[in-house]
């Protein structure tokens, strides 16, 4: 088999793979969150690398190296803030998944894991966000004819779960 996807529950910066996907915000310049813990694991070089990317836009992501991660590269993606779901919310959310997948894919990597983007901060309710996130990565995968393993990592219990009964329905 050429592709996998699989959710544990993990935290995203001690994962050695090709990539790890990062939940930032539109400046690229660090926050909280899964942002945080990865811009304090990767180090400054991190952050002068981000400075010369121009920012990102919701739904949209660039690549950096992993610098101090296991991770040999980080992917930045913005997801877009929960406002009650009537703001293009969900299409935004697919976009973050696909344009990061379509990164992957033009830097033949093999392994990439996401976490739960904007369900943090962002406000974004979990069941929808996961069942976006499912969806839109087994749809990447079944048009895509490279080697790629897709790992949700989960940072709660609940997020795990959420993703397993959601696999185990496909
Ligand atoms: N490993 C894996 N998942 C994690 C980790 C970790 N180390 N830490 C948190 N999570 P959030 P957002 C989970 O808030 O909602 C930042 O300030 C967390 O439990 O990190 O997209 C950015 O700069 C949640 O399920 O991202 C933006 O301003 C998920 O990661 C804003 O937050 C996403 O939560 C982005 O908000």
């Amino acid at each position: 088999m050429t592709h996998s996807i699989s959710a544990i529950q993990a935290d995203i910066t001690e994962l050695a793979l090709d990539a790890i996907v990062n939940a930032a915000n539109a400046s690229l310049l660090g926050g909280g969150g899964v942002d945080g813990a990865i811009h304090r694991k990767a180090g400054p070089a991190l952050l002068a690398e981000c400075r010369l990317l121009g920012g990102c836009q919701t739904g949209q992501a660039k690549l950096t190296q992993g610098h101090d991660l296991p991770a040999k590269y980080i992917i930045h993606t913005v997801g877009p803030v929960w406002r009650g779901g009537r703001d293009n919310e969900a299409a935004l959310l697919a976009a973050c998944y696909q344009n990061s997948l379509g990164l992957a894919a033009a830097h033949r990597l093999n392994s990439v894991a996401f976490p739960c983007i904007s369900t943090g901060i962002y406000g974004y309710p979990l069941a929808e966000a996961a069942e976006i996130a499912v969806d839109t990565v087994s749809a990447f995968l079944s048009g895509y004819d490279g080697r790629l393993e897709v790992i949700f990592c989960c940072f709660s219990e609940q997020a795990l779960a959420a993703y397993r009964s959601l696999l185990a329905k496909r």
